[in-house]
């Protein structure tokens, strides 16, 4: 009841507020939330935000929540959490451990923060762990299709897991490319661009990709066609690696595959545009649910320039949000309903509301995040850090606080209220993670020789 007194009160204030305010509530909450992990989960993945229970996703620590939050710290300005962050990288981490990890999650997560971390302070040490990092990921491509597996373990690189989703088998080129140009070495972006070049292949005669393949034969498991969970990252890092190389194989596939998307999965119903699921081989719409993942999507739109269905799409979000406050695992479009309500403090539609909000400077994408913020107080917030919800129909709390609520979530928000934050989606590309790269910073003739274009 206090909390939520609380949480009412924050949402009194914020109404009231100016901008700058916003964003400094944004920048309290966030370092509010950093000094619990500091407090609750150092030096391990993370805490949870209720009991303050130190945690690891396997064995061993692999420094998760560090590593993520570390580019929202940064751009915050908080430089004494993040020197002590990149000293702790320098002097301690080790990834000679006997664990399995899921190489699509510690690929986003924890590469792709070690490389922002080294493109932001040019510390050789941080490159030299980025890239034995990398190079523990790298076995997993050593199947007999070239595409990764799910699992690689770090100290001996045997890789298992035979199948894989579009998203998990696609989604490397991103990092992997920055890997190859500040290594001078092409082997990572070879290899990323290689499973991309081979799923390409294997699309059906229409253009679609299936869900699940099997890395070890090439064969689709799963023969459902979408853009959102388990693809979405794929679409984004063809699009953003094309971006921030100038690949352009990358960008003749993305045409190509956009072009299918749009003609098959897109689905007006009662005057809102959805992204459905369809078969790979008919393009016969078969699955009309939608995840919290899929709202990435109008953000990639407006990055590639189709602001209006971008537009289009995100207000069939923000049909549901207006509704239940928060986007959720699964929702049935057609019957109006919830299948799985859970909120997991998810960025998506902050993300898109700050890419459309950038292009458009319509208020009302400010004022959808503003809202979101006040749920996000209301709902969410604990006494040291932020929860999950386990269902958005009772709001019922779970005791889980998930990396990229530090590492997206607050930086989108922030993003959004802060117009003199540095950055911008014109100069700057973001990993799927929201870890920002300078486009300055590749030069192209650089590009082409270290990532042997
Ligand atoms: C993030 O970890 C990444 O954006 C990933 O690609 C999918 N979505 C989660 C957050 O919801």
């Amino acid at each position: 009841m206090r909390l939520l007194l609380q949480g009412l009160l924050l949402a009194l204030l914020l109404n009231g507020c100016s901008r700058d305010t916003i964003s400094e509530k944004v920048q309290e909450e966030t370092i509010r939330t950093w000094k619990a992990y500091e407090r609750y989960g150092w030096p391990n993945d993370h805490f949870s935000p209720i009991t303050g229970v130190s945690q690891n996703w396997y064995e061993n620590s692999l420094f998760m929540s560090p590593i993520d939050g570390y580019s929202t710290l940064k751009l915050m300005g908080y430089e004494d959490e993040t020197d002590r962050i990149e000293r702790f990288v320098q002097d301690s981490l080790r990834y000679d451990k006997d664990v399995f990890v899921k190489v699509f999650e510690v690929n986003i997560r924890i590469l792709g923060g070690l490389l922002y971390m080294y493109e932001n302070t040019g510390n050789p040490d941080v490159l030299a762990k980025a890239k034995d990092f990398g190079d523990r990921l790298l076995k997993a491509f050593d199947s007999p299709t070239g595409l990764p597996y799910y699992y690689v373990n770090l100290r001996t690189g045997e890789a298992k897991g035979d199948t894989v989703n579009l998203a998990e088998c696609g989604s490397y080129a991103f990092e992997f490319g920055i890997l190859s140009y500040y290594s001078k070495d092409p082997k990572y972006y070879q290899a990323a661009k290689n499973a991309i070049i081979k799923l390409n292949a294997l699309k059906s005669p229409i253009g679609l990709f299936g869900r699940d393949i099997d890395v070890t034969t090439g064969e689709w498991t799963q023969t459902q066609s979408m853009v959102g969970a388990y693809a979405d990252s794929y679409f984004e890092y063809l699009y953003k690696s094309w971006l921030l190389f100038g690949d352009e194989d990358l960008k003749v596939i993305w045409d190509d595959n956009i072009a299918a998307v749009k003609k098959y999965l897109s689905d007006r119903q009662d005057g809102r545009l959805w992204f459905c699921k369809a078969d790979m081989y008919s393009g016969e719409k078969n699955g009309y649910d939608v995840t919290v993942w899929d709202a990435y999507f109008p953000a990639l739109l407006v990055l590639s320039g189709d602001i209006e269905t971008a537009a289009l799409s995100f207000d069939a979000w923000q049909y549901f949000v207006d509704r239940y406050a928060f986007p959720v695992w699964s929702y049935h479009y057609p019957s109006d309903s919830i299948i799985n309500g859970y909120y997991q403090l998810n960025p998506e539609t902050l993300e898109s509301a700050y890419y459309l909000y950038v292009r458009t400077s319509d208020e009302k994408y400010y004022n959808y995040a503003r809202q979101f913020l006040e749920s996000l107080e209301q709902h969410c917030r604990t006494d040291i850090a932020y929860c999950h919800i386990k269902d958005v129909r009772t709001m019922e709390k779970d005791d889980q606080m998930e990396t990229f609520f530090i590492a997206e979530t607050m930086k989108y928000l922030y993003l959004i209220f802060n117009e003199r934050a540095g950055l911008n989606i014109d100069d700057y590309v973001f990993s799927t993670e929201a870890h920002p790269f300078k486009k300055s910073n590749y030069d192209r003739a650089a590009v082409r020789k270290y990532l042997a274009l």
